[in-house]
């Protein structure tokens, strides 16, 4: 039977005897004269197989495919911590020799582009494939918390007839005669859910964006894990309950990704810091952010900031780094003209009826906007008179506007991009490297 390379040192110890099978791909070749070093790499890592010259092992070359048999025995210079003595090895598939890309190189010597043309390949690489053992956790750790907490997972079509977020950045879809667009986000299906009955739904699923700039914080297409949840009066829930949900993220992150986070060099904040990350409303950030920019070396000095932009995020995180020892930063009640038709007016105290103010709010960490959440307007006539003003056609939201139409609970929720969260955990420099196959406005390939 198959042993996986980081067995082999518990096996050797235990039954230094009995033949083992291993199988993997050839990952390095060290020919030392008389005997071959080949280091194996399988799902669970990296281990030392050891090749004497007379073995009659067939030809192979870097990255072939390989099965192999043989004794194990310690050695506390083989990774893991021990050896297989090869007798039979076969070859399953051999790769060609031209490799593109040297899959055992320090991938940080090479560049984003080449890592991201050779993607197949450079997925291999250990420390590159370490991104998506993460990912895996944060999307499995999303749901379970959600799960236990009630919630029921959704999947809502990423066709549809306009816009969710506002705005002109929509790819659009020959649908046989018509014209329909890809979602933007499954917000208006998430109320619709909610409204349903199930009441607290979540959905992890693509969204795409139709953004023309190419930055380190934006792709066209990216993994949106949402929730939405009814009964709710406020974003302050939104916002402890996001607290919460993050807490459990990192806690499983941390119980299961160990070395992955070791390999990067990552560490993520305990409960106890969460607990500590502030609120502050749009207004305060603001003013905080232009009192940060003023002391910072960094910032450029001249020009104030008008809005939560990269350069605010990030003062805003060294800020709450050095006063609350935590890379967080909430900021709720944004003007009117920041956020999408359906997001819940504020009443602004000394002001009668609906101000200019809303309930939503940003999530920052380590000085990136993880997600984004808000009390949604649940009253149809409000909804159906703002609509023009956000550039939407009633009769494009016929289904959504019924929702509203016959009996919604007020709710809320949030979305949090999965690859910006993978990015920040992991410090990576770039949110396409947190992405398996990234689309941006050039790259459509692999
Ligand atoms: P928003 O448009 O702010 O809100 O998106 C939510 C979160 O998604 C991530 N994100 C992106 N990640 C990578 N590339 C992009 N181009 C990109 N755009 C957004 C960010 C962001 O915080 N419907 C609302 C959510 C809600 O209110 O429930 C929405 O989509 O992490």
């Amino acid at each position: 039977m198959r042993i996986l390379v980081k067995d082999m040192a518990a096996a050797a110890g235990k039954q230094p005897d009995a033949e083992l099978e291993a199988a993997g791909w050839v990952h390095r070749i060290r020919d030392m004269g008389g005997i071959r070093f080949v280091i194996l790499r399988d799902r669970s890592g990296l281990g030392q197989l050891v090749l004497a010259e007379d073995s009659g092992a067939p030809a192979f070359t870097l990255e072939s495919v390989i099965r192999v048999r043989g004794l194990p025995a310690l050695n506390e210079k083989a990774p893991g911590g021990a050896e297989l003595r090869v007798a039979s090895l076969e070859v399953l598939s051999r790769a060609a020799p031209d490799l593109p890309y040297q899959v055992n190189g320090d991938i940080s010597k090479i560049g984003l582009e080449a890592i991201l043309d050779n993607r197949p390949l450079s997925l291999r690489n250990p420390k590159i494939r370490s991104v998506f053992k993460v990912q895996d956790t944060i999307v499995e750790s999303f749901a379970a918390y959600l799960r236990n907490r009630d919630f029921t997972e959704i999947k809502t079509s990423k066709l549809t007839a306009g816009s969710t977020e506002g705005g002109t950045n929509l790819f659009q879809v020959d649908y046989f005669d018509r014209k329909l667009y890809l979602a933007q986000s499954p917000q208006l299906y998430k109320e619709a859910m909610v409204a349903s009955g199930l009441e607290r739904v979540f959905e992890i699923g693509p969204v795409y964006r139709a953004e023309k700039h190419d930055t380190p914080r934006h792709l066209n297409e990216y993994v949106s894990l949402d929730l939405e949840i009814g009964f709710i009066e406020s974003e302050l829930e939104l916002i402890e309950l996001e607290r919460e949900l993050l807490a459990h993220i990192f806690g499983e992150v941390a119980r299961k990704n160990g070395p992955d986070l070791a390999a990067w060099g990552a560490s993520v904040p305990g409960p106890e810091d969460l607990a500590r990350a502030p609120t502050l409303s749009y207004e305060e950030a603001l003013k905080l952010a232009n009192e940060e920019a003023a002391r910072d070396k960094k910032a450029s000095a001249s020009s104030r900031i008008f809005d939560i932009n990269p350069e605010a995020e990030r003062l805003l995180c060294e800020w709450s780094r050095r006063e609350h020892g935590v890379d967080l930063v909430f900021v709720n009640a944004f003007p009117r003209r920041h956020r999408p038709f359906y997001t819940y007016p504020l009443a602004e105290s000394g002001k009668s009826g609906a101000g200019t103010l809303t309930m939503s709010f940003d999530a920052i960490f380590r000085g990136l906007e993880i997600s984004s959440g808000s009390r949604r307007q649940h009253d149809y006539d409000a909804v159906v008179e703002a609509l023009p003003k956000f550039g939407l056609k009633p009769e494009n939201m016929a289904g959504y506007l019924q929702i509203l139409k016959y009996g919604c609970p007020p709710h809320g929720g949030f979305a949090l991009g999965c690859e910006r969260l993978t990015q920040k955990i992991l410090g990576l420099g770039n949110v396409k490297e947190a992405s398996l196959f990234p689309r941006d406005r050039r790259r459509v390939e692999p």
